[in-house]
């Protein structure tokens, strides 16, 4: 007979509230009569845990019997958020754990609240790889995450301080002291002569050690992995040193080697060359090869059948080093010949490209990487040179586009350009969105092109988290009207309810969930900053990275002119004014000094505005600290317009357009990332587009610098606004003017040439809100034409396009 662990029924309330009684008492020693609300949601956590665990263990066992390919996502960010309430949803047990806390005496939602986000990430980048690996889990596709475990996360916001999420017990991670990895770097090479062989020796070594989280699919028992690694020293201790009284030496390098991990760079967009940075980078891209080789050694095939078994995905170029790292094992360790190493590595790795800003592109100083790491610069030299001959016999002669196309930047220092390497090294290379992907073949890697293998895989967003978790009686409604909660998993499905736009009784009800979800959010502010607003007015929402490209300046500048305007208008005036809440939400990086000198000046725009009696309730300007995952899903419920602004061709994708559109919020935007799909797919008359487009970005940019006009000439209104901050109206004038004279010079990102557009916008936005009737339409048809931008069908195009890879359901019994 099977060996069975204990099971508990989905719907068996009491069954559950034992499970929860049980990690009370003997996993938390604590006492169930006299317990506070975090010991019952770590309680409540152990217990969900439980049942993931148990359905991780089926999928492993059955995906190691099996043995479909796989694909394994390397992400340096995962920006996961928290995990309670999704992990009961996709469990289908959220009611039954909602009783069972309640027969406890706890509220299950203050037990959500008790959970820390899990951050290990910035923005973008890490919250779509948190949503893909969902869609990954939700589609039984065979796969896992590798990441980084690092403790302290997301620091960056106005306060600076560091988010030291770990610093409770985190119950939704697994150590795996027995999986474990050595990671050597410096050191020597020497060559074995007459092979392509060498052996590298020397240097430092620690361990890269796995946490692994489970990740549950929505509806079904398959339960991807996420493995998170933490380096640890190879011997925690220095026995010599020890012995010889030295104890201070003795513990050393085990703290010299946990620092490898303890820190998530801040930086996004922005690329900093640090050698922690580097060496981060290559212990979790070695240690997730050693993984992925080793599993894949247990099947006992020659290793020209690997990219039949395993495809790997680079978000960005950040596991970039992990294509050089294969070639090095295959060659160095497994003994396989230069050239088929190569064959083989450039079948396994595909790269996702998330930006064009050229400041953002990974390039290592040549002497730091070669000190670092000197038998991969070896390999690399090999790579580069191996391509080059080719691109020589394409175009003979033409010597200034091989110095274009190497991946060695010429100069001093020279430099290693990572995004070079990974075109070069990837059957396919993907933009984000339709418009990105066509960018980067104009611009960055146009001289790259020639290769094919260049293809789009637009952005989405899981509706689980995004909707059904964030917006529940939103998501109700849908069910209700649909007759099924299928389109949780098909949400194509939702463009069914259309017609619904045109239907009053729905339009009521759909209204009131927004004013719901705007009431709570009214009540957070309240409760959280001592800030009023009025639930009736307009919920403008701009939540992401603070960065000059994404022009919070635009969407700020516009209110010091809607101010302005208030503080003009006469009685009559007043009455035509439209109530705006202005929201802005999201983090700088620490060393972005225009990025953070825009926060400072929000938040004195706010705090002016908001105590002006002249103002009255016609505009309230709110800065929320601490952005996060958790908070994202308290705005974006509330929110009625989503400000998407990003100079035409800077912004690769975006994905909270996506969330905010599917949660009604009518788009305010440029022409840019994928705010072009959404507004095909919502229709252009139910969005607000304005400003110039890429294509004549370009044009403006250079007469802006060549051609130079007075502010004036270019924006009068945006003139008199700064004008307005020059003579202090919002404290220290003198203070903002590094941020103004970006503006006043060459205006780089065309915030004076793109002003008045976003005001006509604006205007059309506020007429639109006087009948009300008309914005729940176009509110409506908003929400339900964003069936395309669910990252299950992301992963789905990546499956089919690029991995190759087929659904595997784990049988349900
Ligand atoms: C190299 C280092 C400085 C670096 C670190 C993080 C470079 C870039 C990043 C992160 C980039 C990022 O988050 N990009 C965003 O990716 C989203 C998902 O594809 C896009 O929606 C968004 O437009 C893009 O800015």
């Amino acid at each position: 007979t099977a060996i069975e662990a204990e099971q508990v029924d989905k719907d068996d309330v009491q069954g559950v509230a034992n499970t929860v009684v049980r990690h009370v008492t003997t996993t938390l020693a604590r006492q169930a009569g006299n317990l506070d609300e975090l010991g019952a949601y770590q309680a409540t956590a152990l217990s969900v845990r439980d049942q993931l665990l148990k359905r991780w263990n089926e999928t492993t066992s059955y995906h190691t019997k099996n043995a479909p390919k796989r694909v394994y996502y390397l992400s340096i960010e995962w920006l996961m958020g928290r995990t309670l309430d999704n992990a009961v949803l996709n469990l289908d047990m959220r009611n039954t754990y909602e009783s069972a806390t309640q027969k406890l005496g706890f509220n299950f939602e203050d037990l959500l609240n008790e959970e820390r986000d899990a951050a290990l990430g910035n923005g973008g980048l890490g919250r779509l790889a948190a949503c893909y690996i969902d869609s990954m889990a939700t589609l039984n596709l065979p796969g896992w995450g590798y990441g980084l475990r690092q403790l302290i996360s997301s620091t960056g916001e106005q306060l600076e301080a560091p988010d030291p999420w770990l610093d409770r017990e985190n119950p939704w991670e697994i150590p795996r002291l027995d999986v474990s990895y050595p990671i050597r770097f410096y050191g020597r090479v020497e060559a074995i002569p007459n092979s392509s062989r060498a052996i590298w020796s020397g240097g430092n070594e620690c361990l890269a050690v796995a946490y692994d989280v489970p990740i549950p699919g929505f509806a079904t028992k398959n339960t991807a992995n996420l493995r998170l690694w933490a380096a640890r020293p190879i011997q925690g201790f220095d026995l010599n040193s020890f012995n010889a009284g030295n104890y201070e030496a003795s513990v050393a390098s085990s703290s010299d080697a946990e620092n490898i991990t303890r820190v998530l760079y801040p930086n996004d967009n922005m690329y900093a060359g640090k050698e922690l940075r580097l060496k981060q980078q290559y212990l979790w891209c070695s240690a997730s090869l050693q993984d992925i080789l080793r599993r894949y050694q247990k099947l006992n095939l020659p290793w020209d059948q690997l990219p039949d078994y395993v495809v790997i995905q680079m978000n960005d170029t950040h596991p970039t080093i992990s294509i050089v790292e294969l070639m090095r094992i295959l060659i160095d360790e497994e003994e396989v010949p230069y050239d088929v190493a190569w064959g083989i590595t450039t079948k396994v790795f595909a790269y996702t490209n998330h930006t064009v800003l050229p400041e953002a592109l990974e390039k290592w100083p040549l002497p730091l990487f070669e000190n670092l790491l000197p038998r991969h610069l070896q390999i690399i030299y090999t790579i580069n040179m191996n391509f080059l001959n080719e691109v020589a016999k394409r175009f003979p002669g033409d010597m200034d586009r091989i110095r274009r196309m190497s991946i060695i930047e010429e100069g001093t220092p020279k430099f290693v350009r990572m995004a070079h390497l990974a075109i070069v090294g990837s059957f396919k290379v993907n933009g984000v969105a339709a418009l990105h992907s066509q960018l980067l073949q104009s611009t960055i890697f146009r001289d790259l092109k020639g290769r094919d293998g260049f293809t789009n895989v637009t952005n989405g967003v899981t509706p689980r988290r995004w909707l059904l978790q964030c917006n529940p009686r939103l998501a109700q409604l849908i069910t209700d009207t649909l007759g099924s909660e299928h389109w949780l998993v098909n949400l194509k499905q939702i463009s069914q309810l259309l017609p619904m736009a045109d239907n009053a009784e729905f339009r009521h009800a759909f209204r009131e969930i927004k004013i719901e979800n705007k009431a709570r959010l009214a009540d957070v502010l309240h409760s959280e900053l001592g800030l009023s607003v009025d639930v009736d007015s307009i919920f403008t929402c701009q939540i992401k990275r603070l960065h000059e490209y994404k022009r919070q300046t635009l969407n700020l500048f516009g209110i010091i002119h809607r101010y302005l305007r208030i503080k003009k208008a006469t009685p009559q005036e007043r009455k035509k004014i439209a109530k705006h809440t202005a929201i802005f939400a999201g983090k700088a990086a620490p060393g972005y000094y225009i990025a953070k000198l825009v926060i400072r000046l929000i938040v004195n725009v706010a705090k002016i505005v908001n105590h002006d009696p002249d103002v009255g309730d016609l505009l309230r300007v709110v800065f929320i600290p601490d952005y996060s995952v958790s908070v994202a899903e308290v705005l974006i419920p509330a929110a009625d317009v989503s400000v998407q602004i990003s100079t035409a061709g800077t912004e690769a994708s975006g994905t909270s357009n996506m969330k905010l559109g599917l949660n009604g919020a009518l788009l305010l935007g440029t022409v840019d990332g994928a705010n072009v799909e959404i507004a095909e797919d919502v229709g252009e008359d139910n969005a607000f587009l304005l400003g110039h487009l890429a294509a004549d970005v370009e044009a403006v940019r250079y007469s802006n610098s060549y051609n130079p006009t007075s502010l004036e000439e270019r924006s009068p209104e945006l003139a008199a606004v700064f004008k307005a901050i020059e003579a202090g109206t919002f404290g220290d004038g003198h203070v903002y003017e590094p941020l103004l004279k970006t503006i006043y010079d060459h205006d780089y990102y065309l915030v004076s040439n793109d002003f008045g557009s976003y005001l006509a916008a604006e205007n059309l936005v506020d007429e639109l809100w006087a009948d009300q009737e008309e914005w729940t339409k176009k509110s409506i048809r908003t929400a339900f034409a964003m069936g395309s931008f669910t990252s299950d069908r992301s992963v789905q195009d990546y499956a089919d396009s690029i991995w190759s890879i087929e659904p595997d359901p784990v049988p349900e019994n």
